[in-house]
């Protein structure tokens, strides 16, 4: 297939014609888009199927990511850049007249996920097909992705997302690969036999759509499968013909609620049966295929563990445990040991929380009624589990609690954390500090029980993406210094350094920032119709709306910005603009009380002429991936001041730093590792560390207290109370002061001070520009190692044992 502009264009234009029925002179902007996708889909397949038959003859072990989330964004300029397209497209739609920004934008996201876990498994994706690993992805085609945030008199509503509306040119349906689900009904056994019939008595089926994952340099194209859902029997024919017309098509209705929409919820589970049937309904597939294709190309399951590798992202897919060693015994025959020891060696964990109230639990009931003959089969895992650990070390009965699979307390529960651990070889955690801690806390017993399964792999993010997609001139600056290596491994971006030492260099990044910022700020006016100076310090926090992520403490300290200037109106400041942007769980009446305020606090400050000439405010509804690629580049300072021990790694920080923005943050998640990479000296750490927090909540806080000797502190929440920013209504925001008077949880009044002096020390910093530009310039230099490649090659090498390119 021929790549020159001329070949492309007539392409672009028989695809126009022949596949989306237009003629040129009437088509529009998303016409053009769907022929150019195609026009681009052609170009991938070849070397999709090459992949796929290359590891097929080379009999490699092939590596199965299953997650219930793929925050993938728009999926074009990806495409584009790793096959190195860009130009010829470019120059092909431009001779049609057509702008292929403008055809760009309107891409839908695939916003299947919520925010970090569903991102990184997007970023793995790219890593895996770019570092020449034959991988699958699984997950679940919702129909509708995570929901549009609009922001009506300052609160959250939620508007259904629609991304399928318009077809999908990414997907192939695959008819052929289909598999039964099924749910209910009882279990049969034969005395003396370990293999048991289930009998249930529902079923669905799994169809598979297909997406093309194009590794950088176009090195390898893996597939990302998504299952959707069909009804066996679409449409019961008697009962329709007898007027019966909801029984007709229960069948239907059943499947198609399945794969409806994702839950958007990042944290406390509901426990809803939907949702653990989705869990169910995505892993069954993927484990469904992943023996389909093994037994197909070796004849039986027995060298299963030499040849597959499954990573279960979270406990999402954590029925997988039983699902696995289920097919294994009751469809392949296999003798229980056998069976147990190729479950374990095959799959493998990655931990992303350890918030208590996030680690999912299901009622026995539930599962009972859902999955008997999986519920069989952890019993049977428990029992020889807890043996084991009477043998080994005669545990008392808090250490059998605490390693059990099922949790007997209140209503009898199944800890899918627990399955997952004692199902994997390797359990991960995300970054240094949050696998320190979770062999400290959520699984210590279970890391004395089998000492060594516990392991790092600090997460990373996809330079294509996150830094030569979204910022090409700073891409090219690097690479004009670092050269070009720095393209192919971010590692070498420290080649880059001596950008740092010159001052014309030193110009030109600092220049490339503002430039940036001037997009952010006419997308700004655009959307919001708020005026953004791109000379302020563009100072950003955005991600999921979370009390641990402590927007509310940032949204504090502008408070308290506010009122020093308006204490002193005459006073100069150094200029910033604060900006907000993140989805609240619907359900998470606390989170959408914060977006409120944020969004009353931007109402005040940038109608009142005094302030708003040194400080503005800006709460940007809808954030999602394609909104971070505009606010990333943009970005001076970053906001990273979760509670110490409490966000697992982040992803965002690493973003930020990439694209040469300072953070501000607590010794956090990946942040600790952040900071000894580009050096003390060019990082803004403040507030109480994990140990401490832990320390202080055992001891117990007085939120009363820590207000008193705060006299900043005090100053602003009598400006909550006082009703500054909810029209006079005094109550509004009570729920938000008392959490910081009724034992301050997350730490927001007692690291309220220590904040505070660090955003001085922001500001002191930011009037030595050359300072900061050498600082900003460190930062995105040494940024490299958190490459989602380094993390991947980490992945490869220890746990799933593949090689890497
Ligand atoms: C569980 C059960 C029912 C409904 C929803 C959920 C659910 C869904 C999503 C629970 C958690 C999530 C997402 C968690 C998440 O995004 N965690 C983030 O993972 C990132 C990648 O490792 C880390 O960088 C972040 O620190 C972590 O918060």
């Amino acid at each position: 297939m021929k790549n020159t502009p001329e070949a492309v264009k007539a392409d672009i234009l028989a695809k126009l014609s022949y596949a989306i029925g237009k003629d040129r002179i009437v088509a529009k902007n998303h016409d053009w888009l769907a022929a150019t996708i195609l026009a681009l889909r052609d170009r991938i397949i070849d070397r999709w199927q090459e992949a796929t038959r290359d590891s097929y003859q080379a009999e490699a072990r092939r590596v199965y990511y299953i997650s219930l989330e793929f925050l993938i964004g728009r999926l074009l300029r990806d495409a584009l850049n790793n096959l190195d397209l860009n130009n010829a497209f470019k120059q092909a739609l431009s001779e049609l007249n057509v702008d292929i920004n403008l055809a760009e934008a309107l891409e839908p996201d695939a916003a299947l996920g919520n925010g970090g876990l569903g991102r990184l498994a997007a970023c793995f994706m790219e890593s895996m097909a770019s570092l020449d690993i034959p991988a699958y992805g699984y997950g679940i085609r919702y129909n509708h992705g995570i929901f549009q945030q609009i922001i009506k008199d300052g609160w959250q509503i939620e508007l259904p997302e629609n991304w399928l509306e318009d077809g999908n040119p990414w997907e192939f349906s695959r008819r052929e690969a289909a598999y039964k689900i099924a749910f209910g009904g009882h279990v049969e056994s034969t005395p003396g036999k370990t293999a048991h019939t289930w009998h249930p008595n529902e079923h669905l089926l799994a169809t598979a759509f297909d997406v093309p994952m194009v590794g950088w340099r176009g090195k390898r194209v893996n597939t990302l499968r998504l299952w959707g859902a069909r009804a066996v029997d679409p449409i019961h024919l008697q009962a329709f013909n007898s007027g019966d017309f909801d029984g007709a098509l229960a069948g239907s209705r059943n499947a198609e609620i399945l794969t409806r929409v994702l839950y958007p919820s990042d944290s406390t589970p509901q426990g809803q049966e939907l949702r653990l049937r989705q869990e169910y309904f995505a892993t069954s597939a993927a484990i469904q295929d992943i023996m389909r294709r093994h037994t197909q190309q070796y004849k039986g399951v027995a060298n299963l563990a030499d040849k597959v590798a499954i990573q279960i992202n979270d406990t999402h897919p954590a029925i997988a445990v039983a699902e696995l060693m289920r097919l294994l015994i009751d469809i392949h025959g296999m003798p229980w040991d056998t069976a147990w020891s190729t479950t374990q060696k095959v799959l493998s964990y990655t931990n992303h929380t350890l918030l208590p109230e996030a680690l999912e639990t299901w009622p026995v009931g539930l599962f009972e009624r859902l999955l008997p003959r999986h519920l069989q089969i952890i019993y049977a895992i428990n029992d020889l589990m807890l043996a084991e650990a009477h043998n080994k070390f005669n545990a008392d009965d808090e250490f059998i609690r605490s390693v059990s699979l099922i949790d007997e307390g209140a209503g009898r529960r199944v800890k899918m954390g627990n399955l997952a651990f004692v199902g994997s070889h390797s359990i991960n955690g995300v970054s240094a500090l949050h696998t320190e801690l979770m062999k400290e806390s959520v699984f210590r017993d279970l890391n004395t029980l089998y000492p060594g399964r516990i392991n790092n792999k600090t997460n990373g993010i996809t330079p294509r993406r996150w830094l030569h997609n979204c910022n090409p001139e700073l891409s090219k600056l690097l690479a004009e210094v670092g050269g070009a290596e720095t393209l192919d491994n971010a590692e070498k971006l420290t080649q880059a350094a001596r950008i740092a030492d010159d001052a014309t260099l030193s110009k030109r990044f600092a220049d490339i920032k503002v430039a940036n910022k001037a997009v952010l700020a006419k997308y700004v006016k655009t959307h919001m119709g708020i005026d953004l100076d791109p000379t302020f310090m563009f100072d950003v926090q955005v991600k999921r709306i979370h009390e641990y992520k402590r927007q509310l403490l940032n949204i504090l300290q502008v408070i308290d910005h506010y009122l020093a200037i308006k204490a002193n109106p005459s006073a100069s400041f150094v200029p910033r603009v604060k900006i907000f942007a993140g989805k609240a769980a619907p359900s998470y009446t606390q989170a959408k009380l914060i977006i409120k305020l944020a969004n009353e606090v931007a109402n005040v400050v940038n109608a009142d002429p005094e302030v708003n000439k040194q400080l503005k405010v800006v709460f940007m509804p809808n954030y999602n991936v394609s909104l971070a690629e505009i606010i990333v580049p943009a970005t001076d300072l970053s906001e990273q001041i979760s509670t110490a021990g409490m966000e697992a790694s982040g992803t965002g920080n690493m973003k930020f730093g990439l694209n040469g923005a300072l953070t501000i943050g607590t010794l956090d998640g990946a942040n600790v590792e952040m900071r000894d990479h580009v050096g003390a000296e060019n990082f803004f750490i403040f507030g109480l560390e994990a140990h401490e927090v832990e320390r202080r909540r055992a001891k117990g806080i007085d939120g009363h207290g820590v207000v008193e000797n705060s006299p900043r502190l005090r100053a602003v929440l009598r400006e909550l109370s006082k009703g500054t920013f909810s029209a006079g209504n005094f109550q509004q925001y009570n729920a938000i002061a008392d959490s910081i008077y009724h034992g301050d949880w997350f730490m927001v009044g007692q690291d309220f001070d220590g904040y505070v002096e660090a955003q001085e020390a922001v500001s002191k910093a930011w009037l030595q520009p050359k300072d900061w530009t050498r600082m900003t310039i460190r930062n995105s230099v040494n940024m490299g190692w958190f490459s989602s490649d380094r993390t991947i090659r980490e992945y490869a090498r220890d746990i799933w044992k593949v090689p890497t390119n």
